[in-house]
């Protein structure tokens, strides 16, 4: 293994997004749920005057008006249920779908059980971690340099590279590649390239990455990361009982970019080398701030081949905190 140049190198950056997270929490408190099809409704409209549900209530839908869905399982996802409809076509598309009413309070949705449980996440996160930044909800970055250098100099190198390889998507892979054609809105709604977990598709790449990361330490840190976030992942759904994924990247977008190619409860390692590759054929509208009418003016104007090369060289970005380097191209993109 290289040696370390601490402060020398790109940090080691994670980026941690819940999968279908409202349906996760619901999943927690009521295990019937569990690998069923189900979906979480935003409560009815002329709710107001009716008595509130808490958590504890019993908040199936099984008649009446149902509300709009805002969270679904990758169950109900495989049969055609999606986040634009409103419970009634759920129950349409999918007969069986169990429809789980957010709880309210004073006739207002209460979503503090989700927020609950975003926080504890964060908080899990935090004791391995250098930094960490809520991005949403859901959505963490992590800054686990610290935790990478120490795997580095506590672990075997080869040990550290069978465990990565074995858990880790790599973003060049074919698969990889075949995933970040497919648009935001199509990826949320899931769909099979996602999902795939073959493990001769995983191992695609990695001899040739291993092979490489010995004479280069930024990549073997990365892989030390990918390790980290394996174990973190872990560790939240054994102790919390969510599943989650995941994306390791020298800053926060490559990260996030990493973590959505491959979901539910699977992770994507984005090598400096591998970005390029990836962001050729990158829909616009799966990098943070371009998605919607906005990232369709910047392509159309701007970038009919986005440029790929400028979004590796924000280079470290600040983890915590805004990154004004990617907001002053968006405001000058915008302004032009
Ligand atoms: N949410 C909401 N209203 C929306 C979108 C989302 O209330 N219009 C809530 C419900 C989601 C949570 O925020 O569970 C996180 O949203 P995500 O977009 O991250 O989607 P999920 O976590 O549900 O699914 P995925 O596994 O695709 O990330």
């Amino acid at each position: 293994m290289p040696p370390l140049q601490r402060g020398a190198l790109p940090p080691v950056v994670g980026f941690i997004d819940m999968d279908c997270f409202y349906v996760a929490v619901e999943r927690a408190r009521d295990p019937r749920l569990l690998g069923k099809p189900c979906a979480v409704v935003q409560y009815p409209t002329g709710q107001r005057g009716r008595p509130d549900l808490r958590p504890e209530d019993d908040r199936w839908r099984t008649g009446g008006p149902m509300g709009g869905i805002i969270a679904v399982s990758y169950e109900a996802r495989a049969r055609g249920v999606t986040r634009q409809m409103s419970g009634a076509e759920a129950k349409k598309v999918c007969p069986e779908v169990i429809l789980v009413q957010v709880p309210t309070a004073f006739g207002k949705a209460d979503l503090q059980i989700y927020k609950d449980a975003g926080d504890a996440v964060v908080d899990l996160l935090a004791s391995r971690c250098d930094a960490t930044e809520k991005r949403s909800v859901d959505e963490v970055a992590i800054d686990i340099t610290g935790a990478a250098e120490h795997l580095l100099a506590s672990r075997a190198a080869a040990e550290l590279g069978a465990a990565a390889s074995a858990a880790t998507h790599l973003a060049d892979s074919a698969l990889s590649v075949d995933a970040a054609k497919v648009t935001r809105s199509s990826a949320r709604q899931g769909h099979d390239k996602q999902q795939s977990r073959d493990t001769s598709e995983l191992a695609d790449g990695w001899e040739e990455v291993l092979r490489r990361a010995a004479s280069d330490p930024v990549a073997w840190r990365l892989i030390a990361g990918a390790v980290v976030v394996k174990e973190l992942r872990q560790q939240v759904e054994s102790t919390l009982g969510f599943t989650c994924s995941g994306g390791v990247a020298t800053n926060k977008v490559l990260a996030k970019l990493g973590c959505g190619l491959h979901k539910p409860n699977q992770q994507t390692l984005l090598l400096p080398h591998a970005a390029p590759v990836l962001l050729k054929d990158l829909p616009l509208d799966r990098l943070p701030g371009l998605g919607g009418d906005f990232g369709q003016a910047v392509k159309s104007r701007h970038f009919a081949d986005f440029a790929a090369c400028w979004v590796v060289g924000l280079g470290s970005g600040s983890l915590v905190g805004r990154n004004h380097r990617y907001e002053r191209f968006l405001e000058s993109v915008e302004t032009c």
